[in-house]
């Protein structure tokens, strides 16, 4: 579907090579007149896979000659990326999945298992049964809290107090492993600076945990050899999400705990693919491999094997498109053009207001989905994709191990996958892009990355799965269960780096007009964005909109507020409707929200707060006030009315029974 003179006309159904040339002459027109970097594509961590991922970002720096290639690894993860390669040299979890049942400690932080990762959440389990030890810090009584032998419910946005505290027990206490932290490490003194003003009186002050419980924690976490750290959201979606995973590697390495079977770091990844996504350099500082775009000698490589010139200078990240759209006065460093292929800024990214008048203002939106979507409303081309089970291809499951996936339904209707899409549209730009099949392209990307050289179709075939790094084509090399074998870590020299940093609250504090905090998480229910499961009946039948607000029964109680009730929440920013959810787990003056829900759209709400490194928003803490509204009846008929209004913005289906499901 193309919107052939501008955002106002009607999108038109047309032929696959009328919207492919639509879209490779707008591309080359905005390229011409503006230059490479008024371009950024975002890829997809869903449904398309490694292959498609590889063709995003060649398509960004071969064909559009632009670094500026991001994917939603900046809203989830990119903290852990960033965090753990300046510690640990190596962005991904150390251990393997299967590995957590064997630990003999857990501290699980930031993470809730059971709602998001239940797969993982049964190693845990597992683990428990086993004997292990675990400790749960989430200021929620989450699941894991539930089984925990400890739970730290700690204030929220305190991680790094908390940490920088940890840590200065397990030194003043002599609790470190003296050889490893002598033999494998560096900046010792450097870390103690910063560490010894967290001692535990002074963390207990800050986090609301006693000091008992944290020097505990730390006693608990040193005596193993076979600790491990889970950690999730509420860890990296913090301006100092880069600090707090900083503290982690570095707990890890003073206690010794890398190297070895069933012990480390474990940053469970968010979607199906986003640790794939990742691997195949849809970020704008690293090609495929984690190959630095900065460094001559790669650069070199990859214009050599793509034929081209291609640009030295680190792209931007895509929560940085307000930036470089609605605050930059300078027409010539505007973005001019932005390609979206399984991704939808205008429902999970921060503060969606100003998300909006970006898009609008972006001169040419491309959505490549497989669904309609928030974004699709602002695009000038929609691209229909294949889905998951349409196409083949590879995944790369949280634990680096590549893992084949299969076409075992012929597409309905005229879709295509992300690949041959993106091959056609850098193809009418002049730039060939042909291949037969996934394996082709898959072939070309390990033949420049040496980490995944060995993880060949035929070997992932054989072995179930492939465990990056995989160097060598050989059957000996079978790939790599956990990371830093002997203490060798991924740095340039081997050697980890204690890192960590000082504390400091979230940016938008709980004040009188505000008097709330509003932390966002997950539901088992449904995923992400919604378009998935908001198109699934029976997953809608379970919950649907407008979603809900998780209270403490104290806060309902003082509002006047009863279970189910429409309820407005408010931030600086937007206000929502949503249901009133009362729960034990939660303490007062704290609210949750989860991401998914249409009409009660939590983003509307966050803060765009950026960690500088890392650019991850501060989706975790912003000031927030919940409102009761007298009128429920009146409530009730304007959610409906908004709800009806969302379904036909977002053309699900006009079917008779669905209408019917919807009105009652
Ligand atoms: N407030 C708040 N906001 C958040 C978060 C939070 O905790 N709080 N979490 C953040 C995190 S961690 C993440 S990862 C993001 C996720 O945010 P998004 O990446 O925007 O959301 P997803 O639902 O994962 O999927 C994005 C799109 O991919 C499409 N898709 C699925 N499969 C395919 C395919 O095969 N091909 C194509 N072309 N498209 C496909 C879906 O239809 C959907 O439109 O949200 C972030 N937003
Ligand atoms: N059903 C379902 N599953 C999903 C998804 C989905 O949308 N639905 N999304 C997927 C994606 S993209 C991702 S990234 C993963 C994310 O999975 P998780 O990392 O589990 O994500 P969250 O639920 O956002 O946050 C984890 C926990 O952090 C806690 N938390 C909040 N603030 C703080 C704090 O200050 N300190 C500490 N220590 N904890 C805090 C929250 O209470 C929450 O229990 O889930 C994936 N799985
Ligand atoms: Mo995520």
């Amino acid at each position: 579907m193309i919107r052939k003179n501008g955002r106002q006309s009607p999108l038109e159904v047309v032929s696959w090579d009328e919207a492919i040339k639509f879209v490779a002459d707008n591309f080359k027109r905005i390229k011409e007149t503006y230059g490479p970097d008024s371009f950024l594509a975002a890829a997809s961590a869903r449904g398309p896979g490694n292959e498609a991922g590889y063709i995003t970002q060649k398509f960004a720096r071969a064909v559009m000659g632009t670094n500026n290639i991001d994917h939603c690894a900046r809203i989830c993860h990119a903290a852990s990326v960033a965090g753990s390669r300046q510690t640990i040299g190596e962005g991904a979890m150390s251990l393997s999945i299967p590995e957590i049942e064997d630990a003999e400690v857990i501290f699980n932080i930031g993470y809730n298992a059971a709602a998001s990762h239940p797969i993982v959440a049964r190693r845990i389990v597992k683990a428990k049964e086993k004997g292990c030890y675990i400790i749960c810090a989430d200021p929620r009584i989450t699941e894991t809290a539930r089984i925990a032998d400890l739970h730290l419910q700690l204030k929220g946005g305190t991680n790094v107090a908390l940490t920088n505290g940890l840590a200065h027990v397990i030194i003043t206490e002599k609790l470190m492993d003296t050889e490893f932290v002598k033999a494998h490490t560096k900046g010792f003194d450097e870390f103690w600076e910063v560490v010894k003003d967290y001692t535990p009186e002074r963390v207990s002050e800050i986090t609301g945990l006693s000091p008992q419980d944290i020097i505990f924690t730390a006693r608990k976490y040193a005596s193993s050899k076979h600790s491990v750290i889970l950690w999730g959201m509420g860890i990296t979606q913090f301006s100092q999400g880069v600090e707090a995973v900083k503290c982690l590697c570095s707990i890890a390495m003073l206690t010794g705990n890398f190297g070895r079977y069933a012990c480390g770091t474990g940053p469970v990844r968010g979607q199906n693919n986003v640790q794939g996504t990742c691997d195949m350099g849809d970020l704008p500082d690293v090609y495929p491999g984690y190959q630095s775009v900065t460094d001559p000698a790669i650069q070199e490589k990859f214009e050599k094997a793509w034929g081209v010139k291609l640009s030295n200078k680190v792209g931007i990240q895509l929560t940085r498109a307000p930036e470089f759209v609605v605050h930059e006065k300078d027409p010539a460093k505007r973005l001019r053009a932005y390609y979206i292929t399984g991704e939808d800024p205008a429902q999970s990214d921060p503060d969606l207001e100003e998300i909006r008048e970006t898009l609008d203002q972006i001169d040419f939106v491309v959505v490549q989905d497989i669904f309609w979507n928030k974004t699709a409303e602002h695009a000038d081309a929609i691209l229909p994709a294949t889905g998951w089970g349409e196409h083949e291809g590879v995944y790369t499951s949280s634990d680096r191990g590549f893992q084949r996936i299969r076409k075992v339904l012929e597409p309905q209707g005229n879709v295509l996958p992300d690949w041959e899409i993106t091959c056609r549209i850098a193809t009418a730009m002049g730039y060939p892009m042909r291949y037969n099949n996934t394996e082709e392209i898959w072939n070309e990307m390990i033949d420049l990355c040496p980490k995944f050289t060995g993880a060949t179709y035929e070997k992932i075939e054989r072995q179930g799965s492939v465990q990056w790094p995989c160097w060598d084509k050989g059957p000996e090399d079978k790939g790599t269960m956990f990371l830093h074998k002997g203490g060798k870590f991924a740095t340039p020299d081997g050697i980890g780096i204690l890192k960590t940093s000082p504390y400091h609250p979230p940016t938008e504090v709980e004040n009188s007009e505000f008097p709330l905090t509003l932390c966002t998480v997950r539901e088992v229910g449904h995923y992400s964005v919604r378009t998935m499961t908001g198109n699934c009946r029976m997953l809608r039948n379970l919950e649907d909109e407008p979603g809900w607000v998780e209270m403490s029964m104290r806060d309902c109680k003082d509002l006047g507020l009863r279970e189910g009730d429409i309820v407005k929440v408010s931030s600086k920013r937007g206000s929502v409707y949503t249901r009133c959810k009362p729960t034990e787990r939660v303490k007062k003056g704290a609210v949750y929200m989860t991401y998914q829900w249409w009409i009660g759209a939590c983003n509307e709400l966050t803060i765009a707060s950026l960690d500088p490194t890392s650019r991850t928003p501060e989706y975790k803490y912003c000031a927030a006030r919940v409102d009761r509204i007298p009128d429920q009846k009146w409530a009730e008929q304007e959610v409906a009315r908004i709800y009806q209004d969302i379904r036909t913005r977002m053309h699900i289906e006009d079917r008779a029974d669905v209408k019917e499901e919807v009105m009652a």
